[in-house]
């Protein structure tokens, strides 16, 4: 029986550790050695743009350095969250709790700082904890010796943070976000105590709307033409309301001036709300002379060719994608090149051969499919994230799986990867079993997906919903509480085979009757046993 299993979660004395997780070691056997977890989640990263997923966008745009990560460990082609949203996902990952559980349902307010964080549990393991950048819930860092976050979302440029040593007052950097958050992270890695194995928390600020670029990426990709995805037109016929009534097109919900940096703009009704001047011109009133100058140097030109153009119509809306993709993968350029800092750090100091590096983003994103921008809904590009597990000591390298996972399973994953047994509320479970490449027999089939944020900045409805491998069903309710909202009970099914771009609600339809009861007797199963309270 495994010894640190019988000692309970809440404290295990780093000297219990002489034991190995499974068996009793001889006296004489050195003490396993636990691995060092490094934890790097982007903000709002789509697997589309992540080139290790094959996705038509990142062949133009590749990421050589995260790839890496993929080519030496473990691709995880069905990675989701539970609820697509920032605080959300983050109080998933802390916890191993869904959002119900957790109490951080929407975007605001929400934890419930009284439940346990893996962080916790590791530092009274014996592990040295540390996050770096966007930690955005409204509730310390708990169970952290090191914390560097940012204020709030951060900026791109020269953000503000809070640290261990700044008093609770938050200081402003010189500098871009991606690359500080990778200082501080290597800071916490110089001045750690190298006796004690560590888990690092890299929690990056990019690709997070507006999509600045860091002053040597400002023309990148600029000559090319990035292809449109096949739902960029999607008119929603079939669907619920929600896909209808939501504010996140690039077409009507974009901006020129905030979203697109046309600062040169007069006037552009009807896209001209205050605050979009008001925040775009905040964040570039806060650039070094020099920073506002290279901005300019490259955007003036270009926006200023664009007003000339005088773009209406499909003209326009593509000029605006083109903006928005080249933008935001000019961002995801610049995490790219941190990520490869960091594992050139790790290499350096030799401790790539015993630390888990682990890369995903807090949810996924559309790139314009269904005309779309942001997250939210329960539809596979926000839905699913990319996810990518490099151990060489227990992953062999290349390997892919295809294994239902979510982001309640990362807590669960790095206690048993430091022998401490979960404890018994945490809903996830550790993807350690599927390390060696295999599916084990009883891993899960379906997962729950709910999201809770209306009424809300996008306008998407709650709604909750499982998944399978193959189907999809999706159940949106509520009052209407924002502008021409009807209160809605409204179901969607997809096959995910034969539909991979959920168009076709099947819902209702003759044929269906069979498959659309399983899925509901599971989704009623998920309701019950986790105690759901709305839906
Ligand atoms: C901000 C963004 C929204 C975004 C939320 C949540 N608007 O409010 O577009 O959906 O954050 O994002 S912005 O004008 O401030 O950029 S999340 O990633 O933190 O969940
Ligand atoms: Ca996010």
């Amino acid at each position: 029986m495994n010894k640190l299993k019988t000692v309970g979660f809440a404290i295990i004395p780093a000297a219990l550790f002489n034991y190995s997780c499974g068996k009793k070691s001889p006296q004489n056997e050195e003490p396993p050695v636990r691995p060092n977890i490094i934890y790097i989640m982007t903000d709002d990263h789509s697997y589309q743009t992540i080139s290790a997923y094959g996705h038509p966008l990142s062949k133009l745009a590749p990421t050589p350095n995260i790839d890496r990560l993929a080519n030496e460990g473990m691709l995880f082609q069905q990675a989701f969250v539970e609820n697509s949203l920032s605080t959300p996902s983050r109080a998933c990952l802390m916890t191993g709790l869904y959002s119900h559980q957790n109490g951080q349902r929407q975007l605001g307010k929400g934890i419930d700082s009284t439940k346990t964080f893996f962080s916790e549990l590791l530092q009274q393991a014996g592990y040295q904890t540390g996050v770096v950048g966007k930690w955005h819930m409204q509730c310390e860092p708990k169970g952290f010796d090191f914390y560097h976050i940012l204020w709030d979302q951060g900026q791109y440029y020269n953000p503000e943070f809070r640290s261990n040593n700044t008093n609770g007052k938050y200081i402003k950097e010189e500098g871009y976000a991606s690359t500080l958050i990778t200082d501080h992270s290597i800071e916490f890695l110089e001045q750690r105590d190298k006796n004690k194995p560590f888990c690092l928390l890299v929690h990056h600020k990019a690709p997070h709307r507006n999509w600045m670029p860091e002053p040597q990426y400002l023309d990148l990709y600029e000559d090319i033409n990035f292809p449109k995805p096949d739902t960029f037109t999607d008119d929603y016929t079939t669907r619920c309301s929600p896909a209808h009534t939501q504010d996140m097109t690039i077409d009507k919900t974009m901006t020129l001036i905030y979203d697109l940096k046309v600062l040169e703009l007069k006037d552009t009704p009807p896209y001209n709300k205050e605050w979009n001047r008001e925040d775009i011109e905040y964040s570039l009133n806060r650039m070094t002379p020099q920073q506002r100058q290279e901005w300019d140097k490259a955007y003036h030109p270009k926006n200023q060719k664009f007003i000339d153009q005088n773009l209406k119509g499909e003209e326009l809306l593509n000029w605006k994608y083109q903006r928005y993709i080249k933008d935001y993968l000019r961002c995801i350029k610049s995490i790219d090149d941190q990520v490869g800092r960091l594992i050139t750090y790790l290499e350096k100091e030799g401790l790539m051969d015993n630390t888990i590096i682990v890369y995903t983003s807090d949810q996924g994103f559309y790139m314009g499919e269904h005309g779309w921008f942001d997250k939210r809904f329960m539809y596979e590009e926000s839905f699913r994230t990319p996810l990518i597990m490099c151990y060489p000591k227990k992953i062999k390298a290349g390997i892919k799986s295809d294994a239902l996972v979510q982001n309640i399973d990362y807590a669960p994953t790095f206690l048993s990867l430091a022998g401490i047994e979960k404890p018994k509320e945490m809903s996830g479970t550790s993807l350690e079993p599927l390390f060696n490449g295999e599916e084990p027999k009883d891993w899960r089939t379906s997962l729950y997906y709910h999201y809770y944020d209306y009424p809300a900045i996008h306008s998407v409805r709650r709604h909750d919903g499982v998944r399978t491998d193959r189907y999809k069903l999706i159940h949106f309710y509520g009052k209407g509480e924002m502008a021409n909202d009807k209160d809605i009970n409204c179901n969607e099914l997809y096959d995910l085979q034969n539909d991979p771009n959920e168009l076709n609600n099947l819902y209702g339809k003759a044929g269906y009757e069979e498959i659309t009861a399983e899925l509901q007797t599971t989704l009623n199963k998920y309701r019950t046993d986790l105690k759901v309270d709305e839906y």
